[in-house]
């Protein structure tokens, strides 16, 4: 993530004001994927900012703060030119945040209320004796805070608390503590991208051989480089006497006049959060389709745990069955019937209309997955998912592996249902069957006629009636000719249509398989891909998001 020092530049209240929506945008699409503990922050500095833009753009909130007996009271009194803060020789003196506000109360009073001073530790600097001397100053709101570096537990909780609130700190340090680890490590380097509202001054400077000064600041600047706040305000100021405050009053004025420290703090704190939020997105999301290997593998998965194969096989099965059933030997046809038809076996008359909808019995009786099956419906929804979040950041390989898996309960039923809802294209008679069968009843009932008329003929011999003249067909009488022939071509038909029947029954195999394929496809793609789309659309959006609040 890019530096965003603004050296001095103006922040744009609607650019911030964008980001932190684009920021609150970014919290929506992650509720609920990203752990709530690594959003704290982020929420934290979106109501945070969004109570502070609220409340005043008139006033600027500037806190001292430093470690005891710096003189941060002494500064604040000095400012003030008032005793308003206890100066003391006990440390730590100061044990709660004092308030000095130039300029009328009133319009300070919601802030410091927010801030949290109590009403007894706010002063205002307006005084009829002071002219225009103080107008200058007109929108500070002056902190004078606890110690940081405290002994006393509380002091540091409050300090850590303003701290996140003020619009500029200034930290002060003195002469003997200003290399001190813990306001270098802990504090200073803490406010590395709040360069352009952060000043430090380095007081008690009366206390150092003129001489000594210069060599001290340049000390001081380079540990403040080392902390990343290169370019920062330094200043030495000695609070024991007015002249000592010249340039800590003139950079405080500045400031003042500018109304830019609220607005640079609040930019600097999404600076800091987007920072902190960046490695939760990384490449864009993938775009994985129903085309996509992945989901392919997952659809043949689905469908070898619906049963597909084996309904398939029920169709070819029950084509056989059908259609030998209407152009087969009449005579024999009967027969057929004592057979089980193989799709009825599965309750799939011909799938489609007669599907029941959806309910909670199993609606065929496709038997249940094997473990073998189940075992590779796992593992094709797991490479769905693994391959969908490949190159993304934690923790969203795991957020789509769960929403992979998210619908895993209710899929045998979805399958079932879905299977019996698809038109196999079995439930029309095919008109050639209609043909062959009528041909065959033709030949039947010619052989029937020959013997009837053979049989008619025999019967009047026996009983001494005159004989039929048979009319013959070269040598052959008419009967004879009839029933041979009609045996013969009946046999011969069916002969024939025979492979006819089977290649048709693969092909009715093969179209109900392709129906049942997008059936399953479908199920998987609402029970599975669906649920890992969601999540990388969140993805997505959140990046979008992030990359928008990120932009200064
Ligand atoms: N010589 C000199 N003494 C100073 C200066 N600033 C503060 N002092 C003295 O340093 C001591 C501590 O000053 P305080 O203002 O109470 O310091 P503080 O930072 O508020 O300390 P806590 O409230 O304990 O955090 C006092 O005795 C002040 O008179 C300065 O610029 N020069
Ligand atoms: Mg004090």
């Amino acid at each position: 993530m890019r530096e965003t020092f603004r050296g001095g530049q103006r922040v744009d209240p609607d650019v911030l004001i964008a980001r932190l929506q684009a920021l609150q945008r970014f919290l929506g699409a992650v509720d609920g994927q990203v752990p709530d503990a690594e959003l704290v922050a982020a929420h934290t500095v979106v109501e945070r900012a969004g109570t502070r833009l609220a409340l005043s753009g008139h006033h600027t909130v500037v806190a001292l703060a430093g470690a005891t007996g710096s003189g941060k009271s002494s500064l604040f009194n000095a400012l003030a030119r008032l005793d308003l803060s206890p100066v003391g020789v006990r440390r730590p003196t100061t044990g709660v945040a004092h308030a000095c506000v130039w300029g009328q109360l009133d319009g300070a009073s919601r802030l410091l209320d927010w801030i949290g001073v109590l009403p007894r530790h706010r002063f205002v600097r307006e005084s009829p004796l002071d002219g225009d001397d103080e107008s200058t100053l007109h929108g500070l709101v002056l902190l004078d805070l606890p110690d940081f570096d405290s002994v006393q537990r509380t002091h540091r909780l409050e300090v850590d608390r303003l701290l996140g609130l003020v619009d500029l700190v200034v930290w002060v340090v003195d002469p003997q503590k200003y290399a001190d680890r813990v306001i270098h490590t802990s504090y200073l380097r803490e406010f590395h991208r709040h360069r352009d509202v952060t000043v430090v001054v380095l007081n008690q400077a009366d206390r150092l051989p003129p001489a000594e000064l210069p060599r001290v600041l340049g000390d001081l600047r380079r540990l403040l480089d080392a902390d990343g706040l290169e370019g920062v305000p330094l200043l030495p100021t000695v609070a024991v006497d007015p002249a000592g405050l010249d340039g800590l009053r003139a950079e405080l004025e500045r400031t003042v006049a500018e109304r830019q420290a609220a607005l640079r703090r609040l930019a600097g704190d999404v600076d800091a959060v987007v920072a902190g939020l960046d490695p939760l997105v990384g490449p864009e999301p993938p775009r994985t389709r129903p085309g996509d290997a992945s989901a392919r593998e997952l659809t043949t998965a689905l469908a070898g745990a619906a049963g597909v194969p084996t309904v398939a096989e029920a169709v070819e099965g029950a084509y056989r069955h059908r259609a030998v059933g209407s152009t087969g030997w009449p005579l024999v046809r009967g027969w057929r019937k004592l057979r089980p038809d193989p799709l009825r076996r599965l309750h799939l008359p011909g799938g489609g209309a007669d599907a029941p909808a959806e309910s909670l019995v199993a609606a065929t009786s496709v038997p249940d997955p094997t473990a073998a099956q189940r075992s590779a419906l796992n593992l094709a929804i797991r490479a769905v998912a693994d391959r969908s979040a490949a190159d993304l950041p934690a923790p969203w390989p795991a957020a789509v592996i769960a929403a992979a898996r998210s619908r895993l309960a209710d899929l045998p039923d979805a399958l079932d249902h879905a299977v019996a809802a698809t038109d196999l294209g079995m439930d029309r008679r095919p008109t050639w069957w209609r043909v062959v069968g009528a041909l065959q009843w033709l030949v039947t009932l010619a052989a029937l006629g020959g013997l009837a008329w053979l049989v008619l003929g025999y019967a009047l011999r026996i009983l001494g009636l005159p004989a039929l003249d048979y009319p013959e067909l070269g040598e052959v009488p008419w009967p004879t000719v009839l029933l041979l022939g009609g045996l013969l071509a009946g046999l011969l038909v069916a002969a024939l249509t025979r492979p006819v029947i089977r290649w048709a029954a693969r092909r009715a195999r093969r179209r109900a398989e392709h129906r049942l394929l997008t059936s399953v496809g479908s199920v998987g793609e609402k029970h599975v891909l669906n649920p890992v789309w969601a999540v990388l659309a969140r993805y997505g959006e959140a990046r979008e998001a992030l990359r928008e609040a990120a932009r200064g």
